[in-house]
C-alpha cells in the first residue's frame, strides 16, 4: 500500500460492536475480566488501550516498521528510549537538537551516571572519531532543530553498527512523508507527535517506533512502567491528524520553498537555512534521503542586533509567535529566547544558534499572505 493509503486506514477497522467507520475514544481507565487474568486482551489503560493501539499501529506502518509505543509526549517517548541504556553508557548525540531533548540529557540522565557528547552531526567524519568503546547510542535529529542540518542517516547507522551502537532518529521535522529512517538502517525513530503528525496544534502526544522484536519488548515495557501514556482522545486527536499527514506535508513543502526563496534576496535578511537551497552544505543529502525538504525555514538578520530579531517576531500578522511547529497555521519564534533557551550561550554559539536566528514554521495557509506578511515586518525593522 502506498503512503496516503497507509495514513488513512492503517491500524484502523470499523468498530466491531457498532460499524462506527472511526476508530472509538475508549475512555476506559480498566477492563472487565470473566476470571482472574481472562480478558480480551486489555485488563489496565497503562498497559494497552484499544484507541491507543490503533494509533500505534498507524504510526508504525507509516514508518515501515511494525511496532510502535505512544507516549503522552514528545519528551515521554525520549524518555523511554534513553532508559534503554544503563549508567555508564555513552550516547553521541548532534550538536544541534531540540532545546528539551539537550536539557533531558544534560539536566536528567547525567545524574543516572550516563555520558552525553554533542556535535555537529553533517560532519560524519566527526561522528567516527567520536565514538568511543562505551557508544552505546547515536541520536540524530535530522533536520536539525533549528539549523536545519542534514544528517546523512544512513551512513551514521552504518557507523553505529560497526560500533554496536543503537541508532536513533528524531523524525519530526521530517516526518514519514518525507524520510524513513529505518529503511536506512535506524534502529529506532522517535516523533514529536504533537507537531505534523498530529498537525492541528491541538494534541501533545510522542512516539517510539522500531522493527526490532527485542526492541519493541523493551520500549513497551518501559511505557507500562513508566507510564507515560497518551489518554484515548489524544490518540484518537493524532489519528485524525496522520490520515491528512500526505496532503498537509506537500503544501508545507511548498510554501516553505516560496517563503526561503523570498528570504534569501530579502536586503535586510544575512543567511536563510533551507534544505531545499543547491548551495546548502547538505544538499546533496537532503536530495538524496528525503523526498521533499520539509515546511521549516530558519534565518538571521544582517543588523545583528538580537533586539531587531525579536521586534519581527511581534511584527508578522499571518505568522504568529508559538513555541512549536508543523501545525496548519504559520509559527514565528526566536530560539535563543524560547525553544532552545535551556542551552548554555556559550553552546548554544558554538553549534551555530545565533542571538538573531529566527526559525519559522511554515503553514499551509496561501504562500502569497505568508511573502507579503514576512515582506510587511521586515520594512518595519
Ligand atoms: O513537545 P513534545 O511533544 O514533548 O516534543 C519534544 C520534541 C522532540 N523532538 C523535537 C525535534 C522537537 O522539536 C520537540 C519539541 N519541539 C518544540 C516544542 C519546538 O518548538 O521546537
Amino acid at each position: 500500500m502506498k503512503f496516503g493509503t497507509t495514513a488513512i486506514h492503517a491500524g484502523q477497522e470499523p468498530d466491531s460492536a457498532t460499524g462506527a467507520i472511526m476508530t472509538p475514544i475508549y475512555q476506559t481507565s480498566t477492563y472487565v475480566q470473566s476470571a482472574p487474568a481472562v480478558h480480551k486482551g486489555f485488563d489496565y489503560s497503562r498497559a494497552d488501550n484499544p484507541t491507543r493501539k490503533a494509533l500505534e499501529k498507524n504510526l508504525a506502518a507509516l514508518e515501515g516498521a511494525k511496532y510502535c509505543a505512544a507516549f503522552s509526549s514528545g519528551m515521554g517517548a525520549i524518555d523511554a528510549v534513553i532508559k534503554l541504556l544503563k549508567t555508564g553508557d555513552h550516547v553521541l548525540a548532534g550538536n544541534d537538537l531540540y532545546g528539551g531533548t539537550y536539557r533531558i540529557f544534560v539536566k536528567v540522565f547525567e545524574q543516572f551516571g550516563l555520558r552525553f557528547d554533542f556535535i555537529d552531526m553533517s560532519h560524519k567524519d566527526d561522528v567516527k572519531k567520536a565514538i568511543t568503546p562505551d557508544t552505546k547510542m547515536i541520536w540524530v535529529e535530522t533536520p536539525t532543530n533549528p539549523l536545519l542540518r542534514i544528517v546523512d542517516i544512513e551512513g551514521v547507522a552504518a557507523l553505529a553498527k560497526e560500533a554496536g551502537a543503537l541508532t536513533v532518529v528524531d523524525n519530526t521535522f521530517a516526518t514519514p512523508f518525507l524520510q524513513r529512517p529505518i529503511s536506512l538502517g535506524a534502529d529506532i525513530v522517535v516523533h514529536s507527535a504533537t507537531k505534523y503528525l498530529g498537525g492541528h496544534s491541538d494534541v501533545i502526544l510522542g512516539a517510539a517506533i522500531t522493527d526490532d522484536d527485542k526492541l519493541a519488548e523493551r520500549l513497551h515495557f518501559i511505557q507500562k512502567s513508566s507510564g507515560a501514556v497518551p489518554g484515548p482522545f489524544d490518540c484518537f486527536l493524532a489519528l485524525r491528524g496522520t490520515k491528512t499527514l500526505h496532503v498537509r506535508m506537500e503544501r508545507h513543502c511548498q510554501n516553505a520553498k516560496a517563503v526561503a526563496e523570498f528570504l534569501a534576496v530579502h536586503l535586510k535578511v544575512q543567511h536563510v537555512n533551507y534544505p531545499g537551497f543547491k548551495f546548502h552544505p547538505n544538499y546533496a543529502i537532503a536530495e538524496r534521503q528525503m523526498s521533499g525538504f520539509g515546511g521549516m525555514v530558519s534565518f538571521t538578520l544582517k543588523n545583528d542586533d538580537i533586539r531587531a530579531a525579536k521586534k519581527l517576531t511581534t511584527y508578522t500578522k499571518v505568522f504568529t509567535l508559538a513555541e512549536s511547529l508543523g501545525g496548519v497555521e504559520s509559527l514565528i519564534e526566536h530560539p535563543a529566547s524560547m525553544t532552545h533557551s535551556s542551552l548554555p550561550r556559550k553552546v548554544r554559539l558554538q553549534s551555530g544558534l545565533e542571538d538573531t536566528l529566527i526559525r519559522l514554521s511554515v503553514g499551509i495557509e496561501d504562500a502569497d499572505d505568508l511573502v507579503e506578511d514576512l515582506g510587511q515586518a521586515l520594512e518595519r525593522i
